[in-house]
């Protein structure tokens, strides 16, 4: 992928560079540890977590997350978490929406 790329190809080039970035810090460069993964919650999804009073509540995604239960996230079991925050602003967006 080049400079050309397409919105979409962007976006993925994009999440890749996230996930390598926070994976590359520590351990393996190919998976995301629990330190990892908190920290890119922290940086990366500030406003999601800064509204939880619930101090597990990174643990527990990062546990339901980790569907091979290895303590780490590879980048398709990281992908599950995006996925399923852009479903929820979807359904957010589409229940915003004003009805026909
Ligand atoms: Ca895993």
């Amino acid at each position: 992928m080049g400079t050309s790329d397409s919105p979409t190809e962007r976006c993925i080039e994009s999440l890749l560079a996230v996930f390598q970035r926070y994976a590359g810090r520590e351990g393996s460069a190919c998976t995301l540890s629990k330190r990892e993964f908190r920290a890119f919650m922290d940086t990366e999804l500030a406003a999601f977590t800064k509204n939880q009073k619930d101090p597990g509540v990174v643990d527990r995604m990062m546990k339901k997350l980790d569907l091979n239960s290895d303590g780490q996230l590879d980048f398709q079991e990281f992908l599950n978490l995006i996925g399923g925050i852009a479903a929820a602003c979807h359904d957010s967006l589409v229940l915003k929406s004003p009805q026909p």
